[in-house]
C-alpha cells in the first residue's frame, strides 16, 4: 500500500520581545488548527518559536534571560499546545529555548521537542551546530548564540511518527551536510528544521541577495543526496528591527521544492508527502547498501589527517 504523509510547516511572523507566552501559544495553536483542518497530520514550527530571536542582543540579568527559556515542555503555558495535537490529532516539532540538569549543573540549550498526536513528547534534540559568538564582535552582525546555549549533546536522534521515521535540526544545522547524513543513517524519511536567519548579516553585505538560495540550496541537496522528506519553517519578517527571512518549504527527496510560503507572515504550507518516493530516489542513486563506501572513506580521512 502506497504510504503518504501530509506535512505542514507553521511559519510565523514576528514575535515581539514584549509578546507572552499566552499569546505566542494562542498563535501557535492557531496555525496547527489551520494545519489540520488543511489534512496535515505533522506540523513544524520554527527554532525558538516561544520567544522572539533573543540572541541578537547582550542582556545581563540572569532573571531576565532565563525569562525566554522553558524548565519544562510542555508546562501549564505551553500545555495547550500538545492538548491541542492531541484533539486534532496532529504531531508537531517546536523550537524553544530549554533549560536543563547535567552533569550536576544548569544548562541551557536551543531545543526542538517531538510531540506524537497523542499529545505526548517523542523525544528532544538539541541543536547541534550553534553559530555566532559569547561577545558581540566588531563589524559582524550581534548574534549571540554561543552565550546563550551550549551545543547540543544529543546527537542527531530520530523518532518513529506513526510508522515514519522523522528526524529534527535547528537553524544553523542545515548548512551543514553533516545533519542530514547522520539522520538519514539513522534511518530518519523526514527532517523537520526550524529557523530564525536574518536577512542581513554585517559581516557578508555581498552575499545579501543569496540569502534565500542559500537557504533553500543546502535543504534541497540535503534531501536529494539523503532521499529525504525536508520541512523547514522560518520566523519570518521584521522582528523588533531585524530582518528575518521566510522562505518555509517542504522539499522532496527528488530536491525539489514541494511547497513555499509566499509571505513573511503566520503562513501555514501544506503538502502529501509520498514516502515512497523516498525508495524511489534511493534506487535510483542512492543504493547505499551496494554503492556507498565508508570504509573507503575512513580510509581516505585517516590517511588526510585528522578532521
Ligand atoms: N539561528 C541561526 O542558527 N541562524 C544562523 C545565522 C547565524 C546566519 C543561520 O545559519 O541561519
Amino acid at each position: 500500500m502506497a504510504r503518504h504523509l501530509t506535512l505542514a510547516a507553521c511559519q510565523t511572523g514576528p514575535i515581539a520581545r514584549s509578546a507572552g507566552r499566552r499569546e505566542i501559544v494562542d498563535r501557535l495553536v492557531h496555525l496547527l488548527e489551520e494545519a489540520a483542518s488543511q489534512g496535515a497530520s505533522l506540523a513544524v514550527f520554527p527554532e525558538l518559536a516561544l520567544t522572539t530571536f533573543f540572541p541578537r542582543w547582550l542582556i545581563e540579568d540572569e532573571a531576565e534571560i532565563d525569562g525566554f527559556y522553558e524548565d519544562a515542555f510542555p508546562n501549564a503555558a505551553t500545555r495547550p499546545l500538545t492538548e491541542a495535537a492531541r484533539k486534532l490529532r496532529i504531531g508537531f516539532a517546536l523550537g524553544y529555548g530549554e533549560i536543563a540538569q547535567g552533569d550536576g549543573r544548569r544548562r541551557r540549550y536551543n531545543t526542538m521537542a517531538l510531540v506524537g498526536d497523542d499529545g505526548e513528547v517523542l523525544g528532544r534534540y538539541r541543536k547541534m551546530h550553534v553559530p555566532g559568538s559569547e561577545e558581540p564582535e566588531e563589524g559582524t552582525t550581534v548574534h549571540l548564540e554561543r552565550r546563550y546555549f551550549e551545543p547540543g549533546d544529543l546527537g542527531f536522534p530520530v523518532f518513529d511518527y506513526r510508522g515514519t521515521r522523522v528526524g529534527l535540526a535547528l537553524c544553523n544545522d542545515r548548512r551543514w551536510p553533516e545533519t542530514y547524513r547522520m539522520l538519514m543513517l539513522g534511518g530518519a524519511e523526514v527532517a523537520l528544521i526550524g529557523y530564525n536567519t536574518p536577512l542581513l548579516l554585517d559581516e557578508a553585505p555581498a552575499l545579501a541577495h543569496l540569502r534565500m538560495f542559500h537557504n533553500h540550496l543546502p535543504m534541497q541537496a540535503g534531501a536529494y543526496q539523503n532521499t529525504l522528506w525536508v520541512a523547514g519553517c522560518a520566523k519570518a519578517g521584521l522582528e523588533e528591527g531585524q530582518a528575518l527571512i521566510g522562505g518555509s518549504c517542504i522539499v522532496a527527496p527528488t530536491g525539489e521544492i514541494a511547497a513555499q510560503a509566499m509571505s513573511v507572515g503566520d503562513e501555514v504550507v501544506v503538502h502529501r508527502a509520498d514516502l515512497d518516493l523516498i525508495d524511489t530516489c534511493r534506487r535510483v542513486n542512492f543504493d547505499f547498501d551496494r554503492y556507498r563506501r565508508p570504509a573507503a572513506y575512513r580510509m581516505i580521512s585517516e590517511r588526510a589527517g585528522p578532521v
